[in-house]
C-alpha cells in the first residue's frame, strides 16, 4: 500500500516527473540543480555541452521515475514478457528522442531557450552510442522504440561495450580506424545497477555421478569465474507511460578468477587475470556480416547470454509457477545466431541444476526460442570449433552433442538410410577440427525461424534451411518484413516535413499510425502543397551541402540532384559498381561539346560507410571513391556537372542528416544477397526515391509505392546462379562499358593503377562473383533514366509525395506487431498513471 502524500507533495512530485504537471520554472530548476551539483560547475560559466548533460540529466530523472512505475506495475500484474537477445544495440543519439517520447520537447526547448541555449545546439552536443556495426542493431533499437510505444512488456539484452563502432577518418584516401572510447564522459543515459552482480563461469571439466535413483548426473565444475554487471537503459515509448529497458551487461573480476590454482599468492598473475575478465565487455567487434571466429567472441556470447538467462530466470522463479509454465511466460528472441548459446545454456540449467529430465527441458527450451536469420552470406554464417568450445565450455560442448544426436535420430527415423541428409542437417560439421554450425542449433531449439524481408524469407526456405522445412513443415518458418521506427526517421530527423504532414493530415496520429500517410495521396496534384515540399527537400539539402563543406571541404550544389549511397562497405553492397558508374559518366562528361554538356543533369555522388578493419578489398573501394573524387571535383572541365564525396565516419547521427537530404539513393546488392536493407525504407519515408536493384525490402517497396516511382535495374535473384555459371563456364565477355572504365583506371587517370589492381581483379571473367559486369549495361541504363525523371521536376514532386505517402508498411510498429501476434504471444500492457492520486 502507498502512503497518503499531502497535495503539495503530489503536486511537486508531478511537476518534476509527470509531462502533463511539467512547466518551465520546474525544469529550468532542474537544469541549473545538475549544472551545480552533479556537473560541479558554475551555472553562468555553461557551454553546449554542459547543457547538453544537464538537460539529459533532468530528462533522465524523468525516465527513472517512469522506469519505476512501469517495471513496478509488470512485477505486479507479471503478464508474459518478451526478451530481444542482441550482441548490437546502434541506439544513436537520446536525448531528443527521449524528449520526444516523454512529450517535452517544446517546454525543454523553451526553458533552455531562456537560459540562452538553441535546443539544436544542444542537441547536437550528445555523441553517439554506436554499440552495433550497421542494420542489424539500428534494427534492435527501432524494435526497442516500438515495442515500448506499443506497450508490450519486453526486455533487450545485450552487452556495455567500453568501445563502440570505431571511428573512421580517411587519411590520403584511405580508411583509418580510431576506437571509439564513448564513455569518456558518464553517461547519463544508463542506471548502473551496481548490485546486480552474476557470477558466469567458464572452462574447467564435467564431474559425472549417479544420483540416488541411478540416474547419470552431470555437474559443470569450472575453472574461471567473472562477475556480470548490469546497466540499465530506459527506453521511453512515445505518448505513453510505458518504459522498457535494455539491459547491458559489464564484466568485472571476481575475487578469485582461476578458481583450481588460487592464484598461489602471485600477484601479477592475478592482477592479469583481473585485465582478462574485463576485457570480455571491451570492444564490439567490427564486422558485419562476416564471421571472425576469435576465442574472445565466443567468451562474449556466453558470457552475455549466461547472464541474461540468469536473470530472466531468477524473474520467473519468483513467481513460483511450475517449470511447464516458463514458455507461457517468457518468449526470448535470438537477434541472428549470436545469441544461440542461450538454447544451451538453458537446458543445462534445467537439466543440470533444476533435474528436469531431457525431454522435459528440451520442450520447454524449444517453446520459449525463436529465431531471426538475416543473411545468407556463406562467410557469414557462425561456425565455431569444437575444440575451442571444449576448452571453453566443457558441459555446453556434451550438450551440444545430445542436442544434436537426439535430432539426428528423428531425422533418420523419418528420412531412413539417407547418409547424406544427415550429414547436411547435423549441427555438427565433420572438418578438421569439427565446427558446431549455430545456425542449425539455433533452428533446432526454437518453434519459429523467420528471415527479414519476403525474399529473403523465401531464399532460406529454400536454400540453407530446406531440408530442415521438409523436416519440420513449413510452418515453423515465417516472414516479418524489417521495419523503421517514425519516431526517429521521419519525426526527429526531417521536423520541417513531419510538421507540413500534420498541418497537412490535420493531426499527428500518423507518428503512431504510419499507414494514414496515405491521405498525402490526394495532395499530389495540389500546387502549393508540392512547392511546400520541395522547399523543404531543398533546406535539407542546403543543411547537408554545408556539413559536406565542412566535413570534407567541398562545395556542391543544392540544385544538383543528390544521389546517395551510405551503408557498411562489403562486395555485395556493390558501392564498387556505383564508383565505376561514376567513372563512366566523368568520362561521358569530358567527351561532350559545351552545347551537350548544358543537357546534363548535375549530380552529386554521396558515399559514406565503413568496413571492416580486415577486409582489404571493402577498403581499396573507399580508397578509389577517394581517388575518382579528387580528380572529378578538381577537373575545371566537369565543373557543377559531377561532384563526388565521400562523408567520413558515417553514423546514426549522420544518416538523421543525410537520409532527408537524397534525391535518390542506391540500394544495388546483387539480387538475392542484401537480406532487407533498411535504409531504403528511411530514404523513401522522406520523400527520396530509390535506385535499385529485386532485392531485400525493395521488392515489398516497390509493391507499395508502385513501379513508376522506383527505378529498378539488373538481374533477379532466381537469375543469379545461372549468371555466375554462364559467367565462369561459356566465356561471357565483359560489358564493353565496363571495360573503357577499367581501362581509364588501369591508366593511371586516378592515381598510381597498381593500387587498384587487387580491386579489378575481382571482376576477372568467372570470378566476378557479385555479378558487376552482368547488371552494368542495365545499371547505366537506370541511371540515365534517374536523370531524365528528375528533369521532369514537376512529376519528381509527385513521384516523391508518393514515396511518402505509400510507406505506412514499413512502420517498426508493424513488424514488432507480427512478432508479438504470430511468434512471442504477447500482449500489450498498460502502465496505469496511479501516481496523480490525490
Ligand atoms: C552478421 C554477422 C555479424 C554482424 C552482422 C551481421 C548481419 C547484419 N547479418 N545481416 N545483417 C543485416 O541485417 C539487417 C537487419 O535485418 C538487414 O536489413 C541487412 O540486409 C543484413 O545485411
Amino acid at each position: 500500500e502507498r502512503s497518503k502524500w499531502p497535495k503539495e507533495t503530489i503536486d511537486l512530485w508531478n511537476r518534476l516527473y509527470k509531462k502533463d504537471a511539467a512547466d518551465i520554472e520546474t525544469i529550468q530548476k532542474s537544469i541549473v540543480h545538475h549544472v551545480t551539483t552533479t556537473l560541479a560547475r558554475a551555472a553562468y560559466n555553461m557551454d553546449n555541452f554542459t547543457a547538453y548533460q544537464a538537460v539529459a540529466l533532468s530528462a533522465r530523472d524523468r525516465l527513472i521515475a517512469q522506469w519505476n512505475e512501469t517495471q513496478g506495475q509488470l512485477s505486479k500484474a507479471d503478464p508474459k514478457r518478451v526478451y530481444y537477445l542482441s550482441l548490437e544495440f546502434l541506439l544513436g543519439r537520446s536525448m531528443d528522442n527521449a524528449l520526444l517520447n516523454l512529450g517535452l520537447k517544446d517546454v525543454y526547448a523553451k526553458g533552455i531557450g531562456q537560459l540562452g541555449f538553441r535546443m539544436e545546439d544542444v542537441v547536437e552536443s550528445e555523441s553517439d552510442a554506436a554499440l552495433g556495426n550497421g542494420n542489424l542493431g539500428r534494427l534492435a533499437a527501432c524494435y526497442m522504440d516500438s515495442l515500448a510505444t506499443l506497450e508490450y512488456p519486453a526486455w533487450g539484452y545485450g552487452l556495455r561495450y567500453n568501445y563502440g563502432i570505431f571511428q573512421q577518418r580517411i587519411i590520403e584516401g584511405y580508411q583509418a580506424e580510431f576506437p571509439d572510447y564513448w564513455l569518456n564522459f558518464d553517461n547519463p543515459w544508463e542506471l548502473p545497477r551496481l548490485d546486480i552482480s552474476i557470477p558466469i563461469y567458464f572452462a574447467g571439466h564435467v564431474h559425472s555421478f549417479q544420483d540416488e535413483y541411478g540416474v547419470t548426473r552431470h555437474k559443470w565444475v569450472p575453472g574461471q569465474s567473472v562477475q556480470a554487471i548490469a546497466y540499465d537503459v530506459p527506453i521511453p515509448g512515445y505518448d505513453t507511460e510505458n518504459c522498457n529497458n535494455i539491459r547491458l551487461w559489464r564484466s568485472k573480476p571476481t575475487r578469485v578468477f582461476d578458481l583450481t590454482s588460487f592464484n598461489e599468492g602471485n600477484y601479477e598473475k592475478s592482477v592479469e587475470d583481473a585485465t582478462q575478465a574485463e576485457k570480455i565487455t571491451s570492444v564490439l567487434y567490427p564486422n558485419d556480416n562476416t564471421m571472425a571466429g576469435k576465442e574472445l567472441r565466443l567468451k562474449q556470447q556466453y558470457f552475455w547470454t549466461a547472464a541474461s538467462l540468469h536473470d530472466i530466470v531468477r524473474r520467473f522463479k519468483k513467481s513460483q509457477r511450475d517449470w511447464s509454465d516458463f514458455p507461457e511466460q517468457v518468449a526470448i528472441q535470438l537477434n541472428d545466431t549470436h545469441p544461440t548459446l542461450a538454447i544451451v545454456e538453458l537446458q543445462r540449467i534445467l537439466v543440470d541444476e533444476e533435474q528436469l529430465n531431457w525431454d522435459d527441458a528440451w520442450e520447454i527450451v524449444t517453446r520459449t526460442f525463436a529465431f531471426t536469420n538475416h543473411t545468407v552470406l556463406p562467410e557469414a554464417m557462425e561456425k565455431w570449433s569444437v575444440p575451442m568450445f571444449e576448452y571453453l565450455l566443457p558441459r555446453h560442448l556434451q550438450i551440444v552433442f545430445d542436442i544434436n544426436l537426439f535430432f539426428l535420430q528423428k531425422v533418420e527415423k523419418r528420412f531412413p538410410n539417407d547418409r547424406e541428409l544427415l550429414k547436411r542437417m547435423s549441427i555438427i560439421e565433420e572438418a578438421q577440427p569439427q565446427q558446431i554450425r549455430m545456425a542449425h542449433l539455433a533452428v533446432v531449439g526454437s518453434h519459429k525461424v523467420n528471415g527479414v524481408a519476403a525474399l529473403h524469407s523465401n531464399l532460406i526456405r529454400d536454400t540453407i534451411f530446406k531440408d530442415f522445412v521438409e523436416y519440420y513443415g513449413s510452418d515453423k518458418f515465417v516472414n516479418v518484413t524489417n521495419g523503421i521506427t517514425s519516431r526517429r526517421w521521419l519525426n526527429q530527423a526531417n521536423h520541417k516535413l513531419s510538421e507540413l504532414i500534420t498541418e497537412t493530415l490535420g493531426s499527428d496520429a500518423w507518428i503512431k499510425d504510419l499507414d494514414l500517410l496515405k491521405g498525402l495521396n490526394k495532395k499530389v496534384d495540389d500546387k502549393v502543397f508540392q512547392k511546400k515540399w520541395m522547399a523543404i527537400k531543398r533546406a535539407n539539402k542546403v543543411r547537408l551541402a554545408e556539413l559536406i563543406k565542412e566535413r570534407c571541404g567541398i562545395e556542391v550544389s543544392p540544385d544538383a540532384l543528390f544521389d546517395v549511397q551510405v551503408k557498411r562497405i562489403h562486395e555485395y553492397k556493390r558501392q564498387f559498381m556505383n564508383i565505376l558508374a561514376v567513372i563512366h559518366r566523368y568520362r561521358t562528361i569530358k567527351s561532350l561539346t559545351p552545347a551537350q554538356k548544358a543537357n546534363v543533369q548535375p549530380r552529386v555522388v554521396i558515399f559514406g560507410g565503413k568496413a571492416a578493419p580486415g577486409y582489404y578489398v571493402a577498403k581499396l573501394v573507399i580508397k578509389l571513391i577517394n581517388s575518382v573524387a579528387n580528380v572529378v571535383n578538381q577537373d575545371p572541365a566537369v565543373g557543377d556537372l559531377l561532384k563526388v564525396v565521400f562523408i567520413p565516419d558515417y553514423n546514426v547521427s549522420l544518416a538523421e542528416v543525410i537520409v532527408p537530404a537524397s534525391d535518390i539513393s542506391q540500394h544495388i546488392s546483387t539480387a538475392g544477397t542484401e537480406a532487407s536493407g533498411t535504409s531504403n525504407m528511411k530514404f523513401v519515408l522522406n520523400g527520396g526515391l530509390i535506385l535499385g536493384t529485386m532485392d531485400g525490402a525493395n521488392i515489398e517497396i516497390l509493391e507499395e509505392i508502385g513501379e513508376d516511382n522506383i527505378f529498378i535495374f539488373g538481374c533477379l535473384a532466381h537469375e543469379v546462379e545461372d549468371l555466375r555459371y554462364a559467367q565462369r563456364y561459356r566465356g561471357v565477355p565483359m560489358d564493353p562499358a565496363l571495360q573503357g572504365v577499367l581501362a581509364a583506371i588501369e591508366k593511371g587517370t586516378f592515381e598510381d593503377p597498381k593500387i587498384f589492381q587487387p580491386l579489378i581483379s575481382t571482376l576477372t571473367i568467372g570470378k566476378d562473383y557479385y555479378l558487376i559486369s552482368a547488371d552494368f549495361a542495365s545499371y547505366l541504363r537506370a541511371n540515365q533514366a534517374v536523370d531524365a525523371a528528375y528533369k521532369d521536376q514537376d512529376e519528381w514532386v509527385k513521384k516523391s509525395i508518393r514515396c511518402t505517402a505509400n510507406m505506412g508498411k514499413f512502420s517498426s510498429d508493424r513488424s514488432v506487431k507480427e512478432y508479438a501476434d504470430n511468434i512471442w504471444h504477447i500482449k500489450p500492457f498498460k502502465v496505469v498513471d496511479n501516481q496523480q492520486i490525490d
